[in-house]
């Protein structure tokens, strides 16, 4: 498995991955009205980022035996919700930040309300990219999809872990507490997209089971090096606020188990995420070589 893997450029894969999905972002807003709601979506859908979540989502589609242009509106859409949620977490009532991706948060720029209500578009646009301008995938697959993406937009997914996490500020935190926290606000996620992707392309039980697997290990890496890099890397890296979780006194993995413990977990889970994917291994090797971009990504 090694040499397959070594034998993929992954580096032109991210590239060309990167540029599909930034184009069909750019696709997916128009010259629509109000303007200023249309500017506030864009400035933040538009800002760069890594598009982790839709690549994952073409990667898994693709793994399927799927066409990749069918899921891009899928692909889209999840961004939309990260995004969405990226924009909603950083208001002066939830995170309180004033950097991401590089920039000033979309409510420094644009106010509270109108942040909150791009936020609002950007969710409900979510749906429109999947319902109304998917085109080939059957409406089962899609409902499906829908299916996925309004349990991990709502309560049993982010919002749920959202609350958990405000409520946990300034409290002792245990580790099964923080897992709940990682897997609802972020590994939730991370596993829909991979699950949406695949419906898309017509994964069976077993795939898809396998992919449940995966994607729980790599949302839990996932986070768990975003809590380090929150320790070790600079706000210039990082286009978002460094040193956050201290501030604001929140439990983080390297808090309850040190730097060099949190690493070794967040290794254990990308191998133990991989290692679902064998008996795929010929064709998974986007999806391998994504796992381990999230332990060795530097922001
Ligand atoms: C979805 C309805 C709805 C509400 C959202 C605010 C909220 C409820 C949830 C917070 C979710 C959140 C901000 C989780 C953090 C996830 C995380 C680690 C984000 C950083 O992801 P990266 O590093 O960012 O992939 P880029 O900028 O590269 O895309």
């Amino acid at each position: 498995m090694q040499e397959a893997i070594a034998s993929f450029d992954f580096v032109e894969y991210l590239d060309r991955s990167r540029t599909l999905v930034e184009n069909a972002l750019d696709a997916s807003l128009g010259p629509e009205k109000p303007v200023k709601l249309r500017d506030s979506m864009r400035y933040s859908l538009l800002a760069g980022g890594k598009r982790l979540r839709p690549i994952l989502c073409l990667a898994a589609c693709e793994l399927a035996g799927g066409e990749v242009e069918k899921a891009l509106p899928t692909a889209v859409a999840l961004e939309m919700i990260h995004t969405m949620s990226l924009i909603h977490d950083d208001l002066p009532s939830m995170d309180n930040d004033d950097l991401r991706r590089g920039r000033p948060t979309n409510h420094k720029v644009y106010g509270d309300a109108v942040a909150i209500l791009a936020g609002d578009a950007l969710l409900t646009r979510a749906f429109e990219m999947v319902s109304l301008r998917t085109k080939g995938v059957s409406s089962e697959r899609l409902l499906k999809v829908v299916g996925e993406l309004s349990l991990v937009a709502g309560a049993p997914g982010l919002v749920g872990g959202q609350v958990v996490d405000l409520d946990c500020e300034g409290k002792e935190v245990d580790l099964e507490t923080l897992e709940y926290i990682h897997l609802h606000k972020t590994g939730a996620l991370l596993k829909a997209c991979v699950t949406c992707g695949a419906l898309i392309g017509g994964a069976d039980e077993r795939l898809l089971s396998a992919l449940s697997v995966y994607a729980r290990g790599i949302g839990l890496a996932f986070q768990i090096i975003d809590d380090i890099l929150d320790v070790t890397a600079s706000s210039e890296i990082l286009g978002k606020t460094a040193g956050k979780d201290l501030i604001a006194d929140k439990t983080t993995y390297p808090k309850l188990l040190g730097l060099d413990e949190s690493r070794r977990r967040a290794d254990d889970l990308v191998a133990e995420a991989k290692n679902a994917l064998e008996p795929w291994s010929k064709n998974s090797k986007p999806l391998l070589a994504l796992a381990d971009y999230i332990t060795s990504r530097d922001r």
